[in-house]
């Protein structure tokens, strides 16, 4: 028996087709051969549209090998198929793989800087004690800088706190007083305040000095406060600053915004060491914001936050608490 023209091409279809879709990698591909060979409009429809011309005898032959083919080809589409979406399936694996023993993106962890340490205890402790924080701006007026706190444009005491002076007549502030004297405009007594802050002098930078440097002054106003209640605030917060046992001494000094005015001295690490000052308010700065000193009494303390840092920590140089030097930093 001869083969017929179109089982011919019935078997060369399937070689074709077989060898399309073994040597396709890709998925999209697939479905295109799928549709090219055994799709409604595909070859094999197309090849057995040509039956109508056999023979009854040929008929039945051709279709037995026309369901050959197609068998053929579907089942190589669907090993291909399985095999394709294995390969991605397994690639995409791999991608996404979670490596749960590789080392993290390190982090180090941040420190409080030794300023904003300082500034932190003395805050708790101050509030501890009733006190609020109070802030204010850091470019002040003449007034509130000087002539509210009883220092004149003519006062001695302006050489000491000379500053950096603005176009108008405006200033960098000197000290965190001038923050004092807005709370107290308008605020009545009783009052008890802390004022931590940046603050400004004309001075020429060395291991102890800084034209900039931070302050923390405290202030009290209210009916019958004395001297004893000044000391014994600040002996309270020394020795909870730097320990119970710690040796405090008052010498007399001299503030135009306080009367009487004294320095005061802890005995730290075998000497005594200046580290605030302190005193009863001026009767004259209560008057300048509406209080009458028959009636209300006041005590002030100030003093600087690096100086506090570097007598805490034994840091001999002012200038690394500004660097940003982490082998300094990281110390604290
Ligand atoms: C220091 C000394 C001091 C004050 C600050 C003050 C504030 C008002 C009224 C009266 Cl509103 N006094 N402050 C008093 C005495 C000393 O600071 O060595 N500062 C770095």
């Amino acid at each position: 028996m001869s083969t017929s023209p179109i089982q011919n091409q019935l078997t060369e279809l399937q070689q074709e087709a077989v060898q399309a879709i073994t040597t396709t990698d890709n998925l999209d591909n697939l479905e295109q051969f799928r549709i090219k060979y055994l799709g409604k409009k595909g070859q094999l429809s197309q090849i057995l549209r040509g039956m109508g011309k056999l023979s009854p005898e040929e008929r039945p032959q051709v279709g037995a090998l026309a369901n050959e083919v197609k068998e053929a080809i579907q089942g190589k589409l669907d090993n291909q198929k399985a095999a394709l979406e294995k390969t991605q399936i397994e690639t995409q694996i791999k991608a996404e793989t979670l490596d749960v023993t590789m080392p993290g993106v390190s982090r180090p962890l941040g420190k409080v800087h030794p300023l904003n340490g300082v500034v932190d205890r003395v805050l708790d402790i101050f509030v501890g004690l009733g006190y609020t924080v109070a802030t204010g701006p850091q470019v002040e007026s003449d007034y509130y800088n000087f002539e509210a706190l009883n220092t004149p444009a003519d006062h001695p005491a302006r050489d000491m706190q000379d500053t950096f002076y603005l176009p108008g007549g405006n200033l960098l502030r000197t000290h965190t007083s001038s923050v004092q004297i807005r709370y107290m405009e308008n605020n009545e007594p009783p009052i008890r305040i802390i004022a931590p802050g940046r603050v400004y002098r004309r001075d020429t930078v060395d291991a102890t000095h800084s034209a900039v440097f931070n302050q923390l002054e405290l202030l009290a106003v209210d009916k019958g406060l004395k001297f004893t209640d000044l000391k014994g605030t600040i002996k309270e917060f020394l020795q909870r600053m730097f320990g119970d046992e710690l040796p405090v001494q008052f010498r007399t000094s001299y503030f135009p915004f306080t009367e009487p005015s004294a320095e005061v001295d802890v005995q730290w690490k075998g000497k005594w060491l200046e580290v605030m000052g302190c005193g009863m308010v001026d009767p004259n700065v209560l008057k300048a914001v509406g209080y009458d000193p028959e009636v209300y009494s006041g005590f002030a303390a100030g003093f600087g936050v690096e100086r506090f840092a570097m007598v805490l920590h034994q840091i001999d140089d002012i200038r690394r608490l500004y660097n940003s030097d982490l082998r300094f930093l990281t110390q604290f």
